[in-house]
């Protein structure tokens, strides 16, 4: 390929993208909006914070190539090009948010893995729904697909790690490593189920200091 060729690709590929942009941004802002209203009427909120990225065109092309998925189907089979990650303080809270996305018209949920009920090999733990989402750019009506990870603070924590750490070692982690981060991940199940006993305790503590911390906010 000629310079020329790379950068009209280049070019291709970030309008095909754009859509995605707007919908990640959106997504953000319909999660955040429940955080909110949960706060200003001095409720729990289940979502703890959300996180969103378009998945970079490297990494769409090298999914493709490991896949052997065909460059007219990359949109279809590619299914987290719009990724957004919510984060949970406690387990209970993933079901809540589960049956919120189900509840909402604007969003149309294709399938979901329950990494929580089947951990990966990896001790990966998390709740994923691939959505259907309608964007209604300058271009028009376009339906795309985004992939929600729904996962506990602890279970975050520990994916992060294991993430950053496959990306060093280019996913050939030395066996050591790998039974250390599958400890880890029995611990952080230990954690989210010691938290769940005391939830309630923490719940009303945290709202009866967010409620104080508000009103003295407003005044
Ligand atoms: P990134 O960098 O997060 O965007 P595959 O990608 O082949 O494993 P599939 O069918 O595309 O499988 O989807 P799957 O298994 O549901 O995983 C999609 C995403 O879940 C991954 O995206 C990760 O974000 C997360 N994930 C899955 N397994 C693990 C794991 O063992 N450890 C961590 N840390 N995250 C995991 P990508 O595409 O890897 O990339």
């Amino acid at each position: 390929l000629f310079w020329s060729e790379i950068v009209m690709e280049i070019q291709l590929w970030r309008e095909i993208l754009l859509p995605y942009e707007q919908a990640v941004q959106e997504l953000k802002i319909k999660f955040e909006s429940i955080i909110n209203e949960h706060r200003m009427l001095g409720n729990y909120s289940p979502i703890e914070f959300v996180d969103c990225r378009v998945k970079k065109i490297s990494s769409i092309l090298e999914k493709a190539q490991k896949k052997n998925i065909a460059i007219n189907k990359i949109e279809e089979e590619i299914e987290d090009i719009a990724g957004i990650r919510i984060i949970c303080q406690f387990v209970e809270d993933i079901d809540r948010v589960v049956e919120i996305i189900k509840s909402r018209k604007d969003m149309e949920v294709k399938y979901e893995k329950d990494y929580i009920a089947n951990t990966k090999e990896s001790g990966y733990r998390s709740y994923h729904i691939i959505i259907y989402y309608h964007v209604y750019t300058a271009q028009g009506d376009k339906r795309i697909q985004a992939e929600i990870q729904i996962r506990t603070l602890a279970m975050n924590f520990w994916a992060t790690i294991e993430h950053s750490l496959q990306y060093k070692y280019e996913r050939n982690m030395p066996k050591e490593i790998q039974e250390r981060l599958l400890s880890a991940a029995d611990a952080v199940l230990h954690l989210d189920k010691e938290m769940s006993v005391i939830r309630n305790e923490i719940i009303t503590a945290q709202d009866k200091f967010n409620f104080k911390s508000n009103i003295i906010a407003d005044i």
